[in-house]
Formats: structure tokens, sequence, C-alpha cells
């Protein structure tokens, strides 16, 4: 057991109420995280008689199911039972969005690795044992691994959606330049270091509590509910926190968790269920590939006036969020600009991989991708650099956004001129030029990214959340909300929060797991709201109870209540400390039979979307920034660096600084890694190849930029964030888009004819192929 707390403490302990304000204290989770001591779905301490579960899946991405044979498996020592599709008492239906996906296949498989029946035995061993021995015969049915393939067969998720502002038609026709091209974005593994999984566990009169590494309690619990048939009462789903999400446990961690509770359901014992990596990366969807057409029309003053985008999304097998993903990719499909007269189309199509989901960004990225693609092309064409275009166009003050949302707050400009004053963009360009005069094996080139990322969950009844607090007699705090934490640190600001409204120091509250039932009817933690969400419901809840703690002291201390306020642990009257301790006004408080439990409940203000016409004011605030990326390619070997990424970042007023800033650098990375060196491959039978980290390559410390330099932006903050500290998780993944066109302009630099291309990942085989094509 964990022995030598007091060591463990050192600034935890003597961190003090001041310190939480100045608003820089660590992620609480560095303490156990460095020590090994924070729990997951496998730290669990199993009940004895626990049995294990492996999933068997399909062996072939579509076909109709002619036979199983499941004999030789179930006779071996050790296996408890194979459940299937057979073994369901209420609905064999997992879909969250269109109920299009069950939990286990009954005559057909859609995709490669699609769940057909969980074997339960004493170990995982025997289980995976087991598994090997199933015999299974599927007829081949056609397969689909690409949107196009999927747009020409007619096969969709849902109809299509479309986004416009103004006349495009019109528009076109008086553009002086007008460019027509196709994109391609590939998906991205989320490669959460913690896997899928879940353990679930028999509690008296039918009740099941399953423990999950899930973004979305609620998810679990409803679905759980629907597939066993029992209300969702009889559920308690808890989470400690997640070894990573990035969405990728948005609503994808639901039918582990389920099939568990399904075993858990029928033979009152509890079952643990946890992927191994590589049944993760085959059953599991991935970022969303899109293909994509652009259309854009330029002035001669290189103003945009008209965008046309058609964007292809694969979306797997069945919906699971990619109508919300879908969606996100209309609202983001400008990025940081003002076009005024836009179309934009998007087509969710239905294809024979794995079910893709939420990934940071949630569709924006790849709807961004297009538009700087389309930039590029024209500078390219025009001959003038990218920057130009992109610095006129750029998003100002109450402008209109294709769906309807008047730009306020608007960052854009600030950004990039900041970006290009504080790091000397004329010198940065300079170097860049000097370097590639002087070098012929090795070139550069430099790119700038700006972002526009709005923050809500674009559905709007889905911005709320809900904060329980108490506070104990001894005056120690205990906070539960739907946040979950998967290593973004929303706990700690939670934390901070609390500490701030009662002036008492962190050590004297505790975040509690997440809980449905604490904490009912939540949204996934996603969206990069989480902080927003359930910080302003707690900071409700602790007002509420701050107040009623001002009345008793006022009437102990007899001074009016607007006199009094807390501080340090403190009654102050009048900015004067009083003999009056949190202690001693707390046990006042419970001898007066006043409360100290509060339930808040918050629901952003202001927001609203009509999908009748598309247009409404679904964010609450957007976040802006702008990344400078320089790169040096290697142009005997077609590998590349990346220099140095200097970004300007609009915060609003950090509440974290050092939380924000891992957020940024992060998502850098992920990004800089979907857009330069992670390649998903499916054969044409729709089987996963990159399917380990020796044939999936992700950032490492070696491929991470040299230096990575934020600053922050200079804002007011905005009132719909928490203590105007702006949402921080997804907006920053964008600016590794700009890795992209930086790596395209070193090339060029190397190859006069080299031809744009807009085909992410740009991997070292298509820079070596560029460099040298003629
Ligand atoms: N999840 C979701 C999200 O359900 N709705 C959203 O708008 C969203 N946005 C970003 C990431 N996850
Ligand atoms: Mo999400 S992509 O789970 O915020």
């Amino acid at each position: 057991m964990h022995k030598n707390k007091s060591n463990s403490s050192l600034d935890f302990k003597k961190t003090q109420v001041e310190v939480a304000l100045k608003l820089s204290i660590k992620n609480l989770d560095s303490y156990t995280h460095l020590r090994g001591e924070s729990l997951y779905v496998d730290d669990v301490n199993i009940r004895q008689g626990t049995f294990h579960a492996v999933v068997f899946d399909a062996p072939k991405a579509h076909g109709t199911i002619k036979h199983i044979d499941y004999s030789k498996a179930e006779a071996l020592d050790g296996v408890e039972r194979i459940f299937t599709y057979k073994d369901i008492p209420g609905k064999n239906q997992i879909g969250g969005i269109i109920p299009d996906e069950p939990l286990f296949a009954e005559n057909e498989v859609h995709f490669w690795g699609m769940p057909i029946a969980l074997i339960v035995a004493e170990s995982e061993f025997i289980a995976r044992q087991a598994r090997a021995l199933i015999k299974i015969e599927i007829e081949d049915l056609p397969v689909i691994t690409t949107a196009k393939q999927a747009k020409t067969k007619g096969s969709f998720i849902n109809a299509p959606r479309t986004f416009s502002l103004g006349d495009t038609e019109k528009a076109f026709t008086e553009c002086d330049y007008v460019f027509e091209g196709e994109t391609f974005s590939n998906g991205q593994e989320h490669l959460y270091i913690e896997a899928q999984g879940a353990y679930a566990e028999p509690l008296e009169n039918g009740n099941i509590k399953i423990t999950s590494s899930t973004q979305g309690p609620t998810a679990v619990q409803k679905t759980a509910a629907q597939v066993l048939g029992v209300a969702m009462h009889k559920i308690e789903v808890d989470v400690t926190r997640l070894g990573g999400g990035f969405g990728g446990k948005e609503d994808q961690a639901t039918p582990w968790a389920v099939m568990a509770a399904l075993a858990t359901f029928h033979l009152n014992q509890s079952v643990k269920l946890i992927l191994n990596r590589h049944d993760d990366l085959r059953m599991t969807g991935k970022r969303h590939p899109y293909e994509s057409s652009y259309k854009i029309g330029l002035s001669k003053d290189l103003k945009i006036l008209a965008y046309e985008a058609e964007f292809l999304q694969n979306s797997g097998a069945a919906a699971d969020l990619s109508p919300a993903i879908a969606e996100r990719t209309l609202f983001h499909a400008t990025n940081s600009y003002f076009v005024p007269n836009v179309s934009t189309t998007v087509l969710s199509c239905k294809t024979n991989l794995p079910p893709n989901t939420a990934f940071r960004g949630f569709g924006g990225p790849q709807g961004m991708f297009v538009i700087e693609s389309a930039i590029a092309h024209a500078a390219y064409e025009i001959g003038v650099s990218a920057h130009k275009i992109q610095e006129i166009n750029l998003l100002r003050e109450n402008d209109t956004f294709s769906y309807g949302q008047i730009a306020k707050q608007v960052e854009a400009k600030n950004a990039w001129n900041s970006a290009k004053s504080i790091y000397n963009i004329e010198a940065l360009e300079k170097e860049v030029e000097n370097f590639n005069a002087n070098n012929s094996n090795f070139k550069k080139g430099i790119a700038l990214m700006p972002i526009c990322f709005g923050i809500s969950f674009t559905n709007t009844p889905m911005n709320h959340a809900r904060a329980l607090v108490h506070i104990y007699l001894d005056g120690s705090v205990g906070i539960s909300t739907a946040a979950v934490e998967m290593g973004q640190g929303v706990n700690t600001k939670i934390m901070q929060i609390a500490a701030q409204v009662f002036s008492i120091p962190i050590e004297n509250i505790k975040i509690e797991t997440t809980n449905t039932t604490r904490v009912a009817n939540t949204s996934p933690s996603a969206a990069s709201s989480t902080a927003d969400l359930n910080g302003k419901a707690t900071l409700k809840a602790c007002r509420a109870l701050l107040d009623r703690l001002k009345k008793v002291a006022s009437e102990d201390l007899n001074v009016s209540e607007e006199h009094i306020e807390l501080k340090d642990e403190f009654v102050y009257v009048n900015n004067k400390k009083s003999d009056l301790s949190w202690t001693e006004l707390i046990s006042k408080t419970m001898l007066k039979r006043v409360a100290l439990t509060e339930n808040a409940h918050y629901a952003t203000p202001e927001i609203h979307f009509d999908k009748s016409k598309e247009k409404g004011h679904p964010f609450a605030y957007h976040v802006y920034g702008t990344a400078i990326i320089t790169t040096t390619v290697d142009c005997t070997r077609g590998t590349y660096e990346f220099d140095a990424v200097k970004i300007v970042h609009d915060y609003g007023k950090s509440m974290n600084k050092a939380i924000d800033l891992g957020q940024v650098e992060g998502a850098l990375a992920q990004g800089i890694g979907w857009m330069t060196m992670e390649e998903i491959a499916y054969n044409d039978e729709g089987r996963l190849l990159s399917n380990a980290l020796s044939t999936y390559k992700v950032p490492d410390i070696f491929s991470v930029p040299k230096t990575v330099e934020t600053v922050p932006l200079e804002t007011k903050g905005h009132e719909l964030a928490i203590l105007k500290s702006k949402a921080v998780g997804e907006p920053p993944l964008m600016y590794g888009i700009g890795a992209y066109f930086a790596i395209q302009n070193a090339i060029k630099a190397f190859n006069p004819n080299y031809k744009l291309k807009f085909h992410a990942p740009i991997t070292p085989e298509k820079v070596l192929m560029g460099l040298y094509k003629k």
C-alpha cells in the first residue's frame, strides 16, 4: 500500500488559498501519476470469483453469417459461458443518435472487428484461448472502404446537410480568380494509453454497478439499461479517471461496459472486460477520414468572395456520433475567415469500417484543412504567399458566420498581428529564405495557421451540468460533478473554483469520482466544455453555500451580511479578521440546522440553433489563436523536423496557466501527428493494416517540434467561460494543420516543379516523391 504520505504532499500541503488564486497550481493528479498511485479501471480491486471476458469479433468487413461453431470454445476448461445477441433481454441496440448499431451482430457483419459474442471465463488467458477455437463461416458481401465508393453506391448514414450564406453562384461570376480542387485527410487513432474497458459487479436486487473508462457515464448507464431491459436507476456508473480519452471514449466506451453488465446480469457475478491494444485498435472507430472538394473565388485584391465545399465523411458502418461531427465540419468550414458567400455540404457516408467517432476537434479540423488547402492552392496559382490571403480575410467584429451567428469579441486579427510582431515574422521569413539560398540538401518551410473554434456542444440541449457540493461538519468539502478527469486537469480547475469561493486551502477539498447516482442525466465530458459547464455549476453551488454561511455569520457576529467576507479560513468583518474561523462557522451552521449541501444546475445561456433553417447562435464564444510553424526537410531522405512552433493563443484569462499550456502543447503534437505521420490503413477487404505501434507512427519525443513557444493573447476573457478562462481542450489541435503547409513550402523551395497536394498525412514517402517529381 501507499505509505509515506507525508513526503508526497510537500507543496500540496503547503498550497495555500493564495496559491490557488494565483491560478497556477499543478495538476492535482501529478502527485498520484508520478508515484503510480492513480487508479484506473484495471486497478479496481476485483471481487473473489470475478470472471474475465474477451470479445469475439468479425473476421470479415461485410457478409452474412452462415454458421458459428462455439462448441470447442465452450468445452474449454475454465470457460463459463459465451454470450451472443440471443442473450440480450432488452434491445440489441447501442446507437446514440440513430438506432442503427447492434451490440452484437445478428445475421450480418458490417465491419472487420464487429463484436459477435462475449466469451466469459475464469481468466482472460482462457477466454483468449477459447476465442481461437470458435469457427465462423461468413458469406462475403461487397465491401466499401472509402467515402467516395459509398457516395457512388448511395450508401449514407442520414440526409446531407448544407450551410449557406449569401449567393455563391452569383459571387463566383464576379470573382477575378476561381480555383477548384480535391482534398483528403485521413483518420486518426486515439491511442489513449488506457485501452477501453469496464468492470461490472452485481449489487442486491438485480442492481449493477459499472466502473467504466468512459467520457460519458450517462451514455453507459442509459445504454446498459436499454440492452438489459431494466430501468436506469438499476445501473450505477462510476468513473475515477481515464488514461486519456480524446473523444474515443465519448461514445465508444459504452459497448464494453454494456457487455460486462450483460454477463453480470446473467451470472450474478462480477465481470471484467479490458481490451488489449490489438483488440482495441481493430474494434474501435477513429477520427473520420474525409474526401472533400472545394471551389474558392477571390477578387483581384485577394478577398475571398465565395467558397463552396462538399465534405464526404467516411462514417463507418454505423452512425455513432457522425451526424454531430458532420455538423461541426460545417460550423468550422471557413475557419477564422469571413467569407460573404458560402455553400458547404456534408455527406455522412456509410462504409464497412468500424464506426468512426469523436476525436479532439470533432470534424472541425477536417473542415479547416479544406479551406486552408483552398487558400494554399489559390496563393500558389496567383503567385502570392498564403499568409497574404489568410491575413486579408481574417474575421472581424460583427462578421456573420455561415450559420448565422454574429462574431463578437473577435480576436482573429489580434492573435495574428500579435504572433507576427512578437515573433518577428519578417526575420523568421528572412531566415528561411537565407537558409534555402545557402543549402541544397536541406530546405526550410514556414506557414502560419490561424484558428477559430466554437465552444459549446453544437447540439444546444446538451449544454448543461450539475454540481453537488457537500461541506462536511469539520469544514472539509466534497464535490461531485459530471466532469470526467481524463488528464485534461478539470478536477484541478473545479477544486480551484471552490477554494476561491470559500477561501479555504485546496487540501480541504476533494473532487469525488464521477458517478451517475450523485450527478445524473449528464452530458459527456467533451466539446472542450467540461470545465465551463461543470465549473459554472460548481461556482453556482459554492456561491449559494457561501450566501448561507454569510447569513449565519452575520447572525452570530451581529453585523449585516454585506460587511462579511470569508478570507483565508476566517470570517472578516469590514476587512478585519474576526475570531470566527471557517470550521467554527461550519459547526454553527450545522447547529442552526442550515443545509451544508447544495446541488446546482447550470445551462449555458444565450445559445440556440434552428436546424430547419441551419441558422442560430450555437456557440457561447469562440477561441482564437495563430501559430507560426517552421520545418526543415531533409531533401535526400524526405524526412522532416519541426524547428519551432510559435503560438499566440487566446486563453481568455487563464485560470491555470500550467494546465492550459499542457493542453496547448499536447493538442499541437496530436495535430501535427494527424497531419504528418499518423497513417491509418485498411486494405480493400476492410482489414486494418496499421494495427500496432510498429505500423502506426505517432509523434514521440524525437518528432515533436524542437521548441514550442506559447504567448497568451491579452484579452478581456469571456463571461460565459469559467472565471473568464476560455476552453482550451480542442482548439490548439488545429495549429497542427500548419505543419502540412510548412512542409509543402519546403518541398517547393527544393523542387520548383512541385505541384501542391492536399492529401494528409504528408508522410516522408510523400515528401520524397514530391521532392523529385518532375
Ligand atoms: N461532442 C458532442 C463533441 O457530442 N458534440 C459536440 O459538439 C462536440 N464538439 C466537440 C467535441 N465533442
Ligand atoms: Mo470530444 S472530440 O469527446 O470533445
